[in-house]
């Protein structure tokens, strides 16, 4: 039995760079406090199950490239605000005294982290918030991500905000690798206009460029990976859109922080609340989970049948 603990660094805890390591002996997983971003989540094997480029840069002005950025208060580009939000590049700090919660009390082993809006970022999005976020490692490795956002003004107006856990999988390559979950769902295509479409046909595979907001998605959805014999599960609650990404071959070529040739090894699939804004009163609070997990596609074999992953 692994010796659950966690490791926070209380003396740097204001420090761009800071990192908290969550572990069991293994599993791992990093957090960071740019962004409250986790950058690293490592199986029982020692292997890195997230996506990080080797072009990252891992502070301001700019986002991480990899990991799970967290989008908010935006998913996407409107008005002023930046593309996917401030959260993503903003430095987070620990959070010493959450409120309660309810946790599934395997899970011993956790960090809280809080946001709350500068003076200058009331400038560009003019409402007071509490953002937590705790970051867990269950006993068998799983990563569950709690966000709680509390509306705080005090001008007695509400807020309304789109967001997203915009997590990059780390995937043996591209072009052997299936989503099963959204299958004949609706979608908004970001390459056609964003035009409404329903998917076609069985699980999602990839063959070109893809960026699409999944709609109204079922909780459960599986990233299969053949080469690598493993199936990542997510489990998602209060974020009923997934938005599916990868640039491929053309697109990586205009990411400055993104090498031409990552684009086989990763792929996003991002549990999301991108088509009906989520409003706040004051004094109101949103919660939005996603639980991973990644186990050996044999453990579902039957021979991936999705009843079984997506039922099971
Ligand atoms: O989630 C997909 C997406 O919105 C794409 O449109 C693509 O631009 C990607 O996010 C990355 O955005 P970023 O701002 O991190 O370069």
């Amino acid at each position: 039995m692994p010796n659950l603990s966690t490791l926070a660094l209380p003396n740097l805890k204001n420090y761009p760079y800071c990192k908290i390591n969550i572990y069991g002996l293994v599993p791992t997983c990093i957090v960071r406090l740019y962004g409250g971003q986790v950058t690293s989540w490592k199986n029982e094997q020692g292997d890195e199950l997230l996506f990080v480029s080797s072009k990252a840069v891992f502070k301001s002005p700019g986002a991480i490239r990899g990991g799970i950025p967290i989008c908010f208060p935006q998913f996407g580009t409107h008005g002023n605000l930046e593309k996917h939000g401030f959260a993503r590049n903003r430095l987070w700090l620990v959070d010493d005294n959450p409120p309660p919660l309810p946790v599934n009390s395997g899970i011993k082993t956790y960090a809280d982290l809080i946001l709350k809006p500068s003076e200058e970022d009331l400038k560009i999005w003019p409402h007071r918030f509490e953002f937590r976020l705790r970051v867990a490692l269950g006993p068998k490795g799983d990563l569950f991500l709690t966000s709680r956002i509390r509306n705080t003004n005090t001008d007695g107006k509400p807020f309304s905000f789109t967001f997203a856990y915009h997590t990059y999988f780390s995937v043996s390559d591209i072009s052997e690798v299936r989503i099963e979950g959204l299958e004949t769902m609706d979608y908004f295509d970001n390459l056609k206009g964003k035009e409404r479409f329903t998917e076609q046909g069985d699980a999602l595979v990839f063959e070109s460029e893809i960026d699409k907001v999944y709609l109204d998605t079922p909780p459960k959805i599986a990233i299969i990976d053949h080469e690598k014999k493993r199936t990542f599960v997510l489990r998602k609650d209060g974020l009923p859109d997934a938005v599916v990404w990868n640039p491929w071959e053309r697109r990586s070529k205009t990411i400055l922080d993104f090498g031409d040739e990552e684009y086989k090894h990763m792929l996003c699939v991002e549990p999301a609340a991108v088509e009906k804004p989520i409003t706040l009163k004051p004094g109101e609070e949103w919660k939005g989970r996603l639980e991973l997990s990644a186990v050996p596609s044999s453990y579902y074999s039957g021979q991936l049948d999705p009843d079984k992953v997506l039922h099971g």
